[in-house]
């Protein structure tokens, strides 16, 4: 009798709860019970994820060479010395490869390196993953990551610089996923970000703002525009150092004549901010979109970017980078001696890189689900864990965790299973 009590009242709660996320959630109805999981929780470890029909590369450091990068890769960047990268032995990424990818930058040798790829076909909407690890004593950062859209004509087989310059809507168009010692919407006393900084997305397009003017229109002088600066307004999401962290960036492309072009990143499989039409709200002035403070006098919804300003520009590139530039010309140390801080040699680790039409989203492994069902850390499964799983499987892009039978979605049938386990007391 008490069973069948639970389990009219828990299917009840199921179906409000479906209904409540269907209302508030307008963007659409296949998220109204059933997050985005990500297709990486179909390949446990990454295993066969290259197989993907959504996916369009992927570089996991096995097997290999630097030698061998240049097969997939379209330029090797070793720096000047030639000694940047090497492939290590190195085993606490989630995945089930051994090896990954080293960059060092040696001040006075080199100022860092990566791996550039251009894609053979360009692409309306990509996201890139990637796994990071910054080792314990590593410096700030001048550029990191990028991914980005180049005139399809141009075939040379390496990056070119346009820093400085605005694209025309018609060559290119970059999002840099990039680190700052602090961002500009904190107070002038507040202290810098530890290094290696606080993660930024630092955009170049054909209607970015200039720092010249308040207006943002450059005066004439050289290098009118420099990338323009996103972050999470929030707690600074700063870079951890000596673990691995998944990093993911989607951009979505414009209608040619609208301004309807988005970025959204994520950090460790959770959404960090998504920035496209009226998804933040602020005032422009110079090169920044004041979301807070002074500056911030007339809060309007922001406009979206027009990354390009015809159809054949596309995302085609993603570039796996480590430079450290002015790190090295420049005295950067953090506030707090204390810190550990190398500013003659800087390391990363980079591994389990995936480009997909689709959200890739974390490596997925058997730890991802609570012991015992236990979503809410009581130490007992009940029914305040299922509310807490059917919450979970509401989000937009839920974790690993949500997927609680292991079919490679979230959804209400997570939430039926572990219901019913309970009920059997097998779980
Ligand atoms: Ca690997
Ligand atoms: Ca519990
Ligand atoms: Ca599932």
């Amino acid at each position: 009798m008490k069973t069948t009590v639970i389990v009219i009242s828990m299917l009840a709660i199921l179906l409000l709860g479906g209904i409540a996320a269907s209302k508030g959630n307008g963007e659409a109805n296949k998220t109204a019970l059933a997050g985005t999981l990500g297709i990486a929780a179909r390949y446990p470890g990454d295993e066969g994820i290259e197989n993907d029909s959504s996916v369009v590369f992927t570089e996991n450091f096995e097997s290999k060479s630097v030698t061998d990068l240049s097969q997939s890769w379209t330029n090797v960047g070793q720096g000047t010395d030639g000694t940047a990268l090497f492939i290590v032995k190195d085993t606490t990424a989630p995945s089930i490869g051994k090896y990954c990818l080293r960059v060092t930058a040696t001040k006075g040798r080199n100022v860092g390196g990566g791996l550039w790829k251009l894609l053979d076909e360009g692409y309306e909407q990509l996201y890139a993953r990637f796994y990071c690890k910054f080792a314990p004593d590593a410096p700030y950062v001048h550029h990191f990551c990028e991914l980005s859209g180049r005139n399809p004509y141009d075939k040379s087989p390496w990056p070119h610089g346009g820093a400085g310059n605005r694209p025309t809507g018609t060559d290119w168009f970059t999002v840099n996923i990039d680190m700052t010692r602090k961002g500009f919407w904190r107070p002038a006393e507040a202290p810098k970000a530890p290094p290696p900084g606080e993660w930024i997305l630092y955009n170049y397009w054909s209607e970015m703002h200039s720092w010249q003017t308040p207006e943002g229109e450059s005066d004439g002088r050289d290098r009118g525009f420099f990338g323009n600066i996103f972050g999470p307004l929030d707690e600074p999401l700063v870079v951890k150092r000596g673990v691995w962290q998944c990093v993911e960036v989607m951009i979505k492309l414009n209608d040619p004549e609208k301004r309807d072009g988005e970025v959204t990143f994520w950090i460790d499989g959770k959404l960090i901010e998504r920035y496209g039409p009226g998804t933040i709200e602020g005032t422009w002035n110079t090169d920044k979109f004041w979301r807070t403070g002074e500056f911030n006098t007339n809060p309007q919804p922001f406009e979206g970017f027009r990354w390009r300003k015809n159809e054949r520009l596309k995302i085609n590139i993603f570039w796996l980078k480590y430079f450290l530039g002015r790190v090295f010309t420049e005295d950067l140390n953090p506030h707090d001696p204390e810190i550990p801080y190398n500013d003659n040699k800087a390391i990363v680790y980079f591994d389990n890189i995936v480009l997909s039409k689709e959200y890739v989203g974390p490596i997925v492994t058997d730890q991802a689900l609570p012991v015992g069902g236990d979503y809410d850390g009581d130490g007992q499964a009940g029914i305040s864990d299922v509310i807490r799983l059917i919450k979970l499987c509401m989000e937009e892009y839920p974790d690993a965790s949500a997927d609680y039978n292991r079919d490679g979605t979230a959804s209400v049938a997570d939430a039926l299973a572990l219901l019913l386990d309970i009920i059997k007391g097998t779980n």
